[in-house]
């Protein structure tokens, strides 16, 4: 049987020494937790008692009980209200001071050469596809007329994974076999652009991962001329009616005849002869005449269709655009070069 009096006066001591919500919490706990408060304990013993005093007592600690709740509530509410007449009476909020921006972020600049890139061979008809990054071999290579040992597969250093006949893709002319199959019979006019890996010596010109754009033509009666044509549409919608472009004979696996593209840099700029090797022109794509051999694997009849692909790097044409003098600071992810833009 519980002391009530005792009980009331430890309560009522321990209540005002409670100077915070904390404490006060604590008191809360200490006498009228579940399992271990006080008064709940002494709210039991009622069975205990002797059936004379069972009476007497029941309606003390229920009076108790009763008190103590209301001492506790009031003495909470009381603590409320000192805790937000305490914030009130502190240092004002000024609501006509401006907001702070939050920061935002921005477009990568290979990011917006791809949509501007994107955006003019739309204007020309062509539809934009992905593919893979993680590429197979067969895909890579082989179905572009580089089966194994073939030496033309030396011009792409590439990354190999742990599986087999599996790699990071050198370029995106493994889309060209990709968006043939998955169109032939019809006619085909897309771009494909993307990310693409190479093992290579990282220089101001030649980075390891690059974007690339490829484009592919395929349709019955299409001849070297409408590649001319598209290419030197492109640059002059891109880079402006005074830019010249230069065409000059190369070689890939895939195409035949084969070029290469390049874009005049203005002498006027210091950095023209380091980024073109003193010839006043930079490269900016690879391209051709669809091989028969591409197409037929590609699902279609070269004695019908023909057609041209061209493989440029978005990255090159931005540096030259902006007179970037380093590909490095692409992917360098320092802000002061990429707020520029
Ligand atoms: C190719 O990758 C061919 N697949 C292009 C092609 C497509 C030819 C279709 C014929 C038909 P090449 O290795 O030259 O070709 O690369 C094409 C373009 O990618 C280059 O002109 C250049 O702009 C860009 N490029 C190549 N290597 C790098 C590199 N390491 N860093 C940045 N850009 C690069």
């Amino acid at each position: 049987m519980t002391d009530l009096d005792a009980l009331q006066s430890r309560a009522t001591v321990d209540l005002a020494a409670a100077t915070d919500e904390l404490s006060l919490r604590a008191w809360n706990t200490k006498y009228f937790g579940k399992t271990a408060g006080e008064m709940n304990a002494a709210l039991k013993d009622v069975s205990k008692v002797p059936a004379d005093k069972r009476k007497e007592y029941g309606q003390k600690a229920n009076e108790l009980k009763v008190a103590l709740t209301r001492a506790y509530d009031q003495a909470i509410e009381a603590e409320k209200e000192r805790t937000l007449q305490a914030s009130l009476s502190g240092t004002p909020v000024d609501v006509t001071l401006p907001g702070r921006k939050p920061p935002s972020g921005r477009l990568h600049p290979s990011t917006v050469m791809l949509r501007r890139v994107a955006g003019i061979f739309a204007e020309m008809g062509f539809q934009i596809y992905r593919s893979p990054e993680v590429e197979e071999d067969e895909l890579n290579f082989g179905l572009l007329n580089m089966p194994p040992h073939h030496p033309a597969r030396d011009m792409w250093d590439t990354f190999h994974t742990t599986t087999p006949g599996v790699l990071l893709r050198t370029h995106t002319s493994p889309g060209q076999i990709h968006i043939m199959r998955q169109l032939c019979p019809k006619p085909v006019r897309v771009i494909l652009p993307g990310m693409c890996y190479r093992f290579e010596q990282v220089t101001t010109r030649h980075e390891m991962m690059f974007n690339q754009i490829e484009g592919l033509a395929i349709g019955e009666g299409i001849t070297f001329a409408d590649l001319k044509g598209t290419l030197l549409n492109f640059a002059r919608r891109l880079f402006g009616p005074d830019r010249q472009i230069r065409i000059r004979a190369s070689y890939f696996p895939f195409t035949e005849p084969s070029i290469e593209v390049d874009v005049d840099w203005p002498r006027e700029d210091p950095n023209c002869d380091r980024l073109t090797k003193g010839t006043g022109w930079l490269e900016i794509a690879g391209a051709g005449m669809v091989h028969p051999s591409v197409l037929r694997n590609g699902g279609y009849d070269p004695t019908r269709f023909s057609g041209f692909a061209f493989g440029m790097g978005p990255e090159r044409v931005t540096m030259l655009l902006h007179a970037i003098d380093d590909i490095r600071q692409f992917w360098r992810n320092d802000l002061r070069f990429l707020r520029q833009f």
